[in-house]
């Protein structure tokens, strides 16, 4: 039997397919990776588009199935295998991973991305200077998110109770957190709880490209 492998089309500085690739890892789902190349504006070729109007990675395709958006992708790779678990069927299981899959996405993922752009991505791509109004502002924010997500740790490995798209969610902002100055001292559950994500085998197989491109 032909067995239809789903395609992802990836980028692998971003975050957003970071996330993907290590849920799918994870689930033990096969995907075919496309790399698009967004300097050289792949992304803005019409073929592209029609798949992401909004000219942006990730894309999955599984067959005529196209979608966008990195947590909907991830909690479809989670559909195909309910069994793994991440996505849990219960519905108050189900609605704290997307508690703090919203509050990823809204809170604390804007505040350290626009850290990690001033601080370290903005000269690696040679756009100039750090603008240290913003630096406050979202180092501010960003230390009150910390708190929150701190306290949400308090007795628990992972943050919805198990494993779970939450937690690989909330680890790709992570990513840059040495490189914008973001010290985990002060907040102790999250640093045992990175370190727990990170050395998971999907984490380290997705991360590996992305890694490879700053080493
Ligand atoms: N909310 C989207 C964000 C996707 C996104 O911002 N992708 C970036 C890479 S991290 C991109 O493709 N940027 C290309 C561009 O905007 O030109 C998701 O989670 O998938």
């Amino acid at each position: 039997m032909l067995v239809n492998v789903m395609r992802l089309y990836n980028a692998n500085f971003s975050p957003n397919a970071l996330r993907v690739r290590a849920v799918a890892h994870e689930l033990g789902v096969e995907l075919e990776i496309v790399e698009v190349d967004i300097r050289a504006g792949d992304n803005r070729a019409a073929e592209f588009l029609a798949r992401n109007p909004n000219a942006k990675v990730p894309v999955l395709e599984d067959g005529n199935f196209v979608l966008w958006e990195s947590r909907a992708i991830c909690a479809y790779l989670a559909g195909i295998r309910p069994e793994a678990g991440p996505y849990p069927d219960g519905l108050k299981a189900r609605t704290l991973v997307d508690q703090w899959a919203w509050w990823q996405a809204i809170h604390l993922g804007p505040a350290m991305q626009k850290l990690s752009f001033e601080l370290f991505l903005k000269e690696k791509f040679g756009m100039g200077d750090p603008d240290p109004t913003v630096v406050e502002a979202e180092r501010k924010a960003t230390d009150q998110f910390l708190a929150v997500l701190e306290t949400g740790l308090d007795n628990r490995d992972w943050i919805a109770g198990t494993l779970s798209l939450a937690d690989f969610y909330l680890a790709t902002t992570f990513m840059y957190r040495d490189q914008a100055g973001i010290s985990l001292d002060e907040f102790p559950r999250i640093a045992g709880w990175i370190g727990r994500l990170e050395a998971r085998d999907s984490w380290q197989k997705a991360v590996a490209p992305l890694l490879a491109l700053f080493a």
